[in-house]
């Protein structure tokens, strides 16, 4: 991996920082020392020991030398005086080579003989075993320690952090994925997705053989921003590239760029780039891009993310910088791609924008497909229902329900994980936690059944709502009760559809007034999500009757709201418009509940008696449904789908087979076939 690289790099360059500040010490230790002592012939020493210029010697015995401590008259002594470094001539001690150890000591009470005679004060001797050396080491030892530590620290600092420490902020930390270190994400674990695979699938083929695409003339696309909202696996699809792509794959985060140290980020980013180009052909993946790809501001002294700015532009450049066909290609995710500076997004840097969307109906089956494989599910578990329950899940959020329901069964005991299992786990995610401790008298109860008995009665009986699941009045998070649906995910929404589901939402209400002839403020969530489709349809998609065709939203986010795009007037005529849509749908939900309240009632006393009820309950009190649903038809094209494409390949299997057999064995297989016909569905076998 390319970071130890560098972190070797690092470790000589320290190398040499320390062997240079030791030196230097050294020298320091050496100068001020022998600017104190004076390095003496033995006879020069015997005279001045004899003398009484000295009262201490200090005999090393290994290194064979001797140092005398000068004495007061030694001190004054013209003979031990010497140029020191600026200098000083403040000798303390002489020191000379010992011609015999053994016979020091003779020497020495020799000296003091002479000494005594003349009545001066006696030598007294150590012996040290040490050397100079030695004594070095102890002036040293401490220090050295000290510089040890810090070694040892920055080493630490820099393999922790991927290549951080204070001399590696402009390095880019990039984690490179390459022939010797894998992902193992392949295209397969990627369900769903399919046309985003197949545009990324071409960009991995763009550096396996680029001559197919530049003889004719082509130029290799330089980036691609994958954008989709969160948890829709755009990280997933780029690890699946660096799983496939047998190229280099360096990956980063947009946050990795940022650091409190000016100018680090833009360092970064020619470090990355750099190192991409030694690379070539490679893929750099930068994941939240937004993180430093936020549009520029348009006023340059306001705030103060100039540094967000330089990487950006050090981006910009660099993306320009090599050229298309160098093998370098760019892939960056986010889930604002509206946010993001529009010269990041021209011709040149992110050519094309893949979006990765929420799982449709049969991508849901298939994300289910992938994440039960590693679970011990019943064998009888409906793939199709779940994933028609999980309208408006991601990716993340079914591995979520995934896993939750296998810690369900676990919690239970279960050998396998099993449907109830999974609806509790919807359940939870959806919905939060049972409160069954919440304690309810029988009249809230009533009151609770009748509100949801009410959302129940509308959404059966209006052609757009949303097909119900069940009700209840079991409390969980925060609501006493609910009615629980699988939303259709419509692609075009008509207005009668909104209407629909703003009647259903104030059906709760409506009923409340109706049956009880009171209302509570239990309603407050339904009612907030009622004005805002009310707002939505006046605001945003123009289909109310007095403002028709205006749309008044900004998508883009960059009006702060301080200003309102319309006037005084416009205001005026949108609370009323907002108002009159309201109204009408709560009166048509209250005519609906009258005309039907005998239902109404049957559904609520049932639900007081059982606390849950389900849509085949309700289904025997109000009757089929008169509409077809939405999800329904999805099945059946995609059952469709799958009969002609398993038709297709019986075909081609056929053809094959005639060009392999003679035409008697061909008719045989004709017979058999049409045979197969009559139960669709099932894909032909492979060998006949
Ligand atoms: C309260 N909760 O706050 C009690 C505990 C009218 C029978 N005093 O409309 O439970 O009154 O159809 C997200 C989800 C507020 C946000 C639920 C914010 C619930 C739910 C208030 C049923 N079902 N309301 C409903 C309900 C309440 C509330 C929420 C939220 C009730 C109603 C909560
Ligand atoms: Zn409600």
């Amino acid at each position: 991996m390319a970071p130890i690289k560098k972190n070797k790099r690092q470790l000589k360059n320290l190398y040499w920082f320390y062997a240079i500040i030791i030196l230097a010490l050294c020298a320091l230790y050496y100068f001020q020392d022998s600017s104190q002592v004076k390095t003496v012939d033995w006879t020069t020493f015997e005279q001045g020991a004899s003398s009484g210029d000295v009262d201490k010697i200090v005999v090393f015995s290994e290194s064979g030398t001797a140092e005398g401590f000068l004495t007061k008259q030694g001190e004054r002594n013209p003979k031990y005086e010497f140029q020191g470094l600026n200098g000083v001539t403040d000798t303390k001690k002489i020191k000379a080579t010992i011609p015999s150890t053994d016979k020091i000591q003779d020497k020495i009470d020799q000296w003091n003989n002479q000494l005594a005679a003349e009545k001066k004060p006696e030598i007294q001797v150590s012996y040290e075993k040490g050397s100079d050396f030695m004594k070095i080491f102890w002036a040293f030892g401490p220090i050295l320690l000290l510089f040890g530590f810090m070694f040892f620290l920055s080493r630490r600092m820099s393999s922790g952090g991927g290549g951080g420490g204070i001399f590696n902020v402009g390095k880019s930390k990039a984690l490179v994925f390459d022939k010797n270190n894998k992902t193992n994400v392949t295209f397969k674990d990627v369900a769903g997705l399919a046309e985003a695979k197949v545009e990324i699938e071409e960009i991995v083929e763009f550096l396996k053989n680029p001559q197919k695409y530049t003889e004719l003339g082509a130029k290799i696309p330089r980036g691609a921003l994958l954008v989709g909202p969160p948890g829709t696996g755009k990280t997933l699809l780029a690890k699946a590239v660096a799983g496939e792509a047998n190229v280099p794959f360096l990956s980063m985060s947009g946050s990795d760029f940022v650091e409190m140290f000016v100018g680090v980020g833009a360092a970064r980013v020619r470090d990355l780039f750099k190192q991409a180009k030694e690379k070539a052909p490679c893929i750099i993946f930068i994941d939240e891009i937004d993180a430093v790809g936020r549009a520029r501001g348009k006023n340059p002294n306001m705030g103060s993310n100039d540094e967000r700015e330089n990487t950006l532009n050090a981006m910009l450049t660099e993306m320009d910088g090599f050229q298309s066909n160098s093998g370098v290609i760019c892939l960056a995710a986010t889930n604002r791609a509206d946010m993001l500076d529009k010269a990041l997004l021209r011709p040149g840097r992110f050519d094309r924008q893949i979006y990765v969307d929420l799982p449709e109906l049969t991508d849901r089956i298939e994300i289910f497909n992938v994440h039960l494989r590693n679970i011990k599910v019943n064998s009888k578990l409906d793939v199709e229902q779940l994933a028609r329950q999980t309208q408006g899940f991601s990716g993340a959020d079914i591995a979520n329900v995934c896993n939750e329901a296998a810690l369900i069964a676990a919690r239970n005991n279960k050998p396998e994980v099993d449907w109830d299992d999974f609806m509790g786990a919807i359940d939870r995610i959806v919905g939060g936690l049972e409160k069954k401790s919440r304690i309810i008298t029988d009249d809230e109860k009533k009151s609770i059944a009748t509100h949801e008995a009410g959302h129940a009665t509308i959404s059966w009986l209006t052609q757009y709502g949303n097909p119900l699941l069940k009700v209840t009045i079991v409390p969980r998070g925060r609501a006493l009760g609910a009615a629980w649906y699988a939303p259709e995910g419509r692609q075009i929404v008509p207005t009668q559809a909104l209407l629909d589901e703003m009647c259903g939402l104030l059906g709760g209400r409506a009923a409340e007034e109706v049956f009880m002839g009171e209302v509570g403020t239990g309603a407050s969530n339904d009612l907030e999500r009622c004005t805002k489709i009310a707002r939505a349809l006046v605001l945003v998609y123009g289909m109310s009757e007095k403002l028709p065709n205006l749309n008044y939203s900004d998508s883009t986010g960059q009006d702060m709201g301080f200003t309102k795009p319309y006037s005084e007037e416009t205001a005026k005529i949108i609370d009323e418009e907002v108002k009159r849509i309201i109204n009408e749908q709560y009166e048509r939900a209250k005519d609906i509940l009258r005309k039907y309240a005998s239902q109404h009632n049957q559904i609520r006393d049932l639900l007081v008696e059982r606390e849950v009820i389900f849509h085949d309950d309700v289904e025997q009190i109000l009757g089929k449904r008169q509409w077809k649903s939405r999800t329904d038809e999805i099945m059946e094209i995609s059952k469709k789908d799958e009969e002609k494409k398993a038709l297709e390949a019986k075909e081609n299997d056929e053809n094959q087979l005639d060009s392999l057999f003679n035409k008697k064995i061909t008719k045989k297989n004709e017979k058999k076939s049409d045979s197969d016909d009559s139960d669709p569905g099932i894909p032909p076998p492979f060998t006949k």
